[in-house]
């Protein structure tokens, strides 16, 4: 058996779904389910669209058409009524094909390219699901520079440069990969700090819109609070957090107070960058010691708010590590411009050029890796040969 079939389009219900059917036998497959609006046979030459119905012996099960993409290539277009699409995929199986992720699939069809190296196979992939126009531009960049041209002049060169040289360019690739996932993926960050700091004020302000609940009252965030915000090149994923308070995490276990703080302590653990959000019109006790040990090893940029009132903060108390600071006022809106710049600075993606050479998969960063601490030039060739060329599993 020599056919593969997955559906492209998203799951839920749509008007089109598209059923896309590849290899060898997939005309012989389709040829057994489809018949033609019209009484002449259908003709499947690469380009042409046919009409006619899939059907399962006398059952029709939907109106549709084709796409010959290619002579192992072809696009069931049907209804987008999910249980509709279901039943034209087990029909398929039936009828010999088996069944996979659109992934898995792209990753066959691409494959079958010999034109495209392994890089560009995984470029195309990577590409459907980045999150900002960058990370698109900068995964494209590694098709034919960046990743891949870096690759091939290692390999060209390979008699003349140094291990060591290879060893620290690998490592520069690896570290430039960080910034690269943050556009390339999104960036998440935690708002966090101390009750009435501000931290639902800034969210709404970043967001545009008033998506979390401001009051007076300590402690009116309790559950989390998402919103999207962009900041060329990232796509931020805000998260609005409890107030830090280490009274509240030794409430009775079934108390909302503890879920809540406990929730943050989960937010801030898988967040890229975390803004520790203070009140600068209020002393320096407001920030827990036990703080500094929720957020250890995490990029921490502390924002001044409530710049408007009268100073009562001094940032000199700050432990080094929270020490990069910068002045707002989230109710009015002043210093976000100087917020915004230290969130690229701090993610590292401030001037980030997009055609460096990046490792944009598990896969590459592994044996980016690997080249790191190779101990001889035949077996950094062969990494760096696997990088180039290695099938990938499907
Ligand atoms: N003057 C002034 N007041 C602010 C500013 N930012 C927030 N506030 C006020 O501070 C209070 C608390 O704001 P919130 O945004 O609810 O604070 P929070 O950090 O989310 O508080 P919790 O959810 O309780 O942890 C509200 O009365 C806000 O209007 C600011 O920049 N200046
Ligand atoms: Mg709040």
């Amino acid at each position: 058996m020599n056919t593969f079939a997955a559906v492209m389009t998203g799951k839920g219900t749509g008007a089109i779904a598209t059923i896309q059917v590849f290899g060898d036998t997939a005309e012989a497959v389709i040829k057994k389910i489809f018949k033609p609006a019209g009484p002449k046979p259908p003709q499947f030459k690469t380009g042409k669209i046919l009409l006619g119905t899939i059907a399962d012996g006398q059952k029709t099960i939907d109106q549709v058409t084709i796409g010959c993409e290619a002579t192992n290539t072809f696009a069931i277009n049907c209804h987008g009524n999910p249980l509709i699409v279901a039943d034209i995929m087990k029909l398929l199986q039936r009828r010999g094909a088996k069944l996979l992720s659109s992934q898995e699939l792209l990753t066959k069809i691409l494959s079958a390219q010999k034109s495209l190296n392994t890089i560009a196979i995984e470029a195309k992939l990577a590409q459907l699901k980045a999150k900002t126009i960058h990370g698109t531009k900068l995964i494209a960049n590694q098709i034919n520079a960046g990743l891949s041209s870096k690759l091939t002049q290692w390999l060209q060169n390979i008699n003349e440069i140094s291990l060591d040289q290879i060893s620290s360019d690998a490592g520069q690739i690896l570290k430039n990969s960080r910034p690269a996932k943050l556009i390339i993926a999104g960036c998440t960050i935690a708002l966090s700090g101390p009750p009435n700091s501000g931290k639902s004020t800034l969210l709404n302000y970043l967001a545009g819109r008033e998506k979390a609940i401001v009051t007076d009252i300590k402690g009116t965030t309790r559950d989390w609070v998402s919103a999207q915000c962009r900041i060329e090149p990232l796509s931020l994923t805000l998260i609005d957090t409890a107030g830090l308070d280490e009274k509240l995490s030794v409430t009775p276990d079934d108390s909302i107070e503890k879920a809540a703080q406990k929730k943050t302590a989960e937010v801030l653990r898988e967040a890229d960058l975390v803004l520790l959000i203070l009140d600068s019109s209020q002393p320096a006790d407001q920030l827990d010691e036990r703080f500094g040990k929720k957020i250890a090893g995490k990029k921490t940029l502390t924002v001044l708010n409530k710049s408007d009132l009268p100073a009562k903060f001094d940032p000199a108390k700050l432990p080094e590590a929270l020490s990069d600071t910068v002045q707002i006022s989230a109710k009015f809106g002043t210093g976000i411009k100087e917020l915004k710049q230290k969130i690229l600075q701090i993610s590292g993606v401030a001037d980030f050029d997009l055609q460096s050479p990046v490792a944009f998969t598990a896969r590459q960063q592994n044996l980016l890796k690997q080249l790191q601490t190779a101990k001889s030039k035949p077996q950094a060739a062969s990494v760096i040969t696997e990088l180039l060329n290695a099938p990938l599993r499907v």
